[in-house]
């Protein structure tokens, strides 16, 4: 029997870009994402999410769908392009109307609505006007879109995540150049930008007290616990430079406003730290005063060991097509690499599926921050197929969530609070770096190019689900 707490929030999530479609539709200005994707070569076989699984005309039949699991919370994300088509200035109500329908359908059936603010995709005419998250401006313009949506949905609304997975869509944007602005190893511009971010967080959570609001509010983080290779000291060591790098670096700055020290050091004489002022780290130590919750994406874990001088870098190829096998091993030299994990296996994308990795995960956050923790994601992204009526017999992600649910009970059973635990996804979407062949949801839409009929199809892990919240997690 596992147990899980009375009122927990059994969720689905997805982000406004990969779901919605109707990119040019409404009023809705341009975002980063609609600029990138039309750059030759940038994602996968050139797809882009104009069309996604077109959930801004089918709302009601996917919100109806996730009623029929029994979902408590349904995570979304908002597109700033809607509210604001250039960033700022007026209001596009139509945005707003778009948004209000979806809480309402939401409440209807009794699912809470879970928002997030920021799912990576930029009004492309910040980045035009002043480079979006390079500049100090952004600050200002995140936290009147914040306040507009806090203005406008504060009263419907009482889960807020500020920013989505602030260290992937900065490394990916100007370390690896996978993501807009398609940056390559820029690491003083990668810092500063998420000192931008940091404040852009931070200065959101204390427009949401000043409003007089005592809802729960939050970031979520793409946690990627890491363990010692072995015993070596020298191993452990890096798994400490590591740690420091690549996992407190945000979550300190969420929990308690400061940066890491030894890594703080580290960047200042590399010469790439960024440029703190003493009016900030009152901003950062005030605001991480306020978050109710850690948001945590959870996919993967890593292995940590020793890298030589000399040794591996971190930009190797990453696996975005699906053949096992293909991603490099990948490290910082000097302070750590990550070679596989030997007891673990892996999807066919070469993430390391680790369930156990989950319980460490919340009882790290417990002991560190003592703050409550929300799984704002996790799932497994595997090629799906469709069968005879209709049928998909996905039992391998129902394994991958089974196991995952069971870790987080012992969690919840060793004492971390967790509110909420939110799959990645509800429907199948767009993957930013694997188009369309990479599916996450329960379910299953059908992207056909002849027929475009996209369909929706219940996968066998929807009834699954559907037990697992009918029963409060006890039948997993
Ligand atoms: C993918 C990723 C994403 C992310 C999500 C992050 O394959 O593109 O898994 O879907 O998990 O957007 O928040």
């Amino acid at each position: 029997m596992y147990k899980f707490p009375k009122d927990f929030l059994w969720g689905s999530a997805s982000a406004a870009y990969q779901i919605e479609g109707a990119y040019n539709v409404d009023g809705k200005g341009m975002s980063n994402w609609d600029h990138f994707v039309r750059i030759p070569g940038k994602t996968f076989k050139g797809t882009t999410g104009d069309i996604a699984v077109d959930h801004y005309h089918r709302y009601k039949e996917d919100i109806a769908l996730m009623a029929e699991m029994g979902l408590k919370t349904y995570r979304f994300s908002i597109a700033w392009t809607r509210i604001f088509p250039t960033g700022n200035g007026e209001i596009n109500q139509k945005g707003i109307e778009f948004y209000q329908n979806i809480i309402d359908e939401c409440l209807k059936y009794g699912i809470e609505p879970m928002v997030t603010i920021f799912h990576w995709d930029l009004p492309q005419a910040l980045v035009d006007q002043y480079n979006g998250f390079e500049s100090e401006k952004i600050v200002d313009d995140f936290v009147n879109y914040a306040k507009t949506l806090f203005k406008v949905f504060g009263k419907s609304v009482k889960y807020w995540i500020t920013l989505n997975e602030q260290n992937i869509f900065t490394s990916l944007g100007w370390l690896t150049a996978q993501h807009p602005p398609g940056k390559f190893d820029d690491q003083k511009m990668f810092y500063q930008v998420n000192h931008h971010a940091f404040l852009a967080h931070a200065k959101a959570v204390l427009a949401y007290r000043e409003m007089g609001f005592d809802g729960m509010i939050g970031a979520s983080f793409a946690y990627t616990p890491s363990y010692a290779l072995d015993c070596n000291p020298i191993n452990a060591m890096s798994k400490m430079n590591y740690d420091d790098l690549k996992n407190y670096w945000w979550l300190d700055v969420y929990a308690y406003g400061e940066y890491p020290i030894a890594a703080m050091k580290y960047l200042e004489k590399k010469g790439v730290a960024p440029v703190v002022s003493q009016e900030d780290k009152e901003i950062l130590k005030k605001a991480a005063k306020e978050i109710n919750f850690m948001g945590v994406n959870y996919y993967q874990s890593c292995v940590c060991e020793y890298n030589p001088l000399d040794g591996v870098t971190p930009y190797g190829t990453m696996n975005t097509t699906g053949k096992k096998g293909s991603a490099q091993v990948t490290g910082v030299p000097g302070l750590y690499k990550n070679p596989q994990n030997q007891y673990l296996k892996t999807t066919d994308w070469d993430w390391t599926i680790d369930p156990l990795g989950l319980t460490y995960l919340c009882r790290e956050i417990t002991s560190r921050y003592r703050l409550p923790i929300i799984i704002s994601e996790n799932g497994l992204g595997a090629f799906d197929k469709l069968e005879s009526e209709n049928k998909i017999h996905d039992i391998y992600r129902i394994e991958y969530i089974r196991e995952h649910l069971k870790a987080l009970s012992q969690a919840i059973d060793e004492g971390c609070e967790v509110l909420a635990y939110c799959t990645w996804s509800f429907t199948d979407l767009l993957s930013w770096l694997n188009g369309y062949q990479k599916r996450y949801g329960f379910v299953y839409v059908d992207r056909n190019e002849e027929t475009g009929s996209l369909s929706r199809y219940k996968k066998d892990s929807f009834y699954w689900y559907k037990e697992v919240i009918e029963t409060n997690g006890e039948k997993l």
